[in-house]
């Protein structure tokens, strides 16, 4: 595939439930990178795990990590690769922000904004600016990535979000 047709994805990575062969969420996360890239999936860079305290009804913590991939996949047919892995993780579709075993989220892309009603998709994702679990990995990776609705970088918006 020409580097013209590349996009470039800054995707989120979370994990709150054991695999049953895998185990723990941090080994989930790093075996979840190793499938996309075997999905054909070009993985640039990977932000080291962090464990994060749950946000919303979940009880258990997360592991948290980011990375950055080069596709030939236009968001929509990404989000749909995306969710099968979800699925071949375990991942159940069940309550809202239940407790799960793999979630891959598209943060940012190439600059661009998408939005789609079925299936969902709004990119940039339009919660993240705020959330730390997903800024702090993405910080590592993605400092100078610019939010096009804010126009805003990861770092900047890291910024904001933390500072008291
Ligand atoms: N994901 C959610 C809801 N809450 N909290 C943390 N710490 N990490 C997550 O990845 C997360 C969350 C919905 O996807
Ligand atoms: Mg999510
Ligand atoms: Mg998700």
């Amino acid at each position: 595939m020409a580097e013209a047709s590349m996009h470039h994805y800054l995707i989120a990575l979370g994990s709150n439930r054991r695999h049953h062969r895998i185990g723990r969420p941090d080994k989930v996360l790093a075996a979840a990178l190793l499938a996309l890239a075997a999905d054909g999936q070009d993985v640039l860079a990977v932000a080291p795990v962090i464990e994060t305290p749950p946000i919303g009804p979940s009880l258990r913590r997360y592991a948290n990590g980011a990375a950055i991939i080069a596709s030939p996949l236009r968001p929509d047919a990404l989000l749909a690769l995306l969710k099968r892995l979800e699925a071949r993780f375990g991942r159940r579709r069940g309550q809202r922000w239940s407790a799960r075993t793999l979630d891959l989220d598209i943060i940012l892309w190439s600059g661009g904004s998408w939005h789609s009603p079925s299936p969902l998709l709004i990119v940039p994702h339009p919660a993240y600016r705020t959330r730390d679990f997903v800024l702090r990995p993405a910080l590592a990776i993605a400092p100078h990535w610019r939010d096009p609705l804010t126009g805003l970088t990861i770092a900047q918006l890291h910024h904001r979000a933390t500072r008291g």
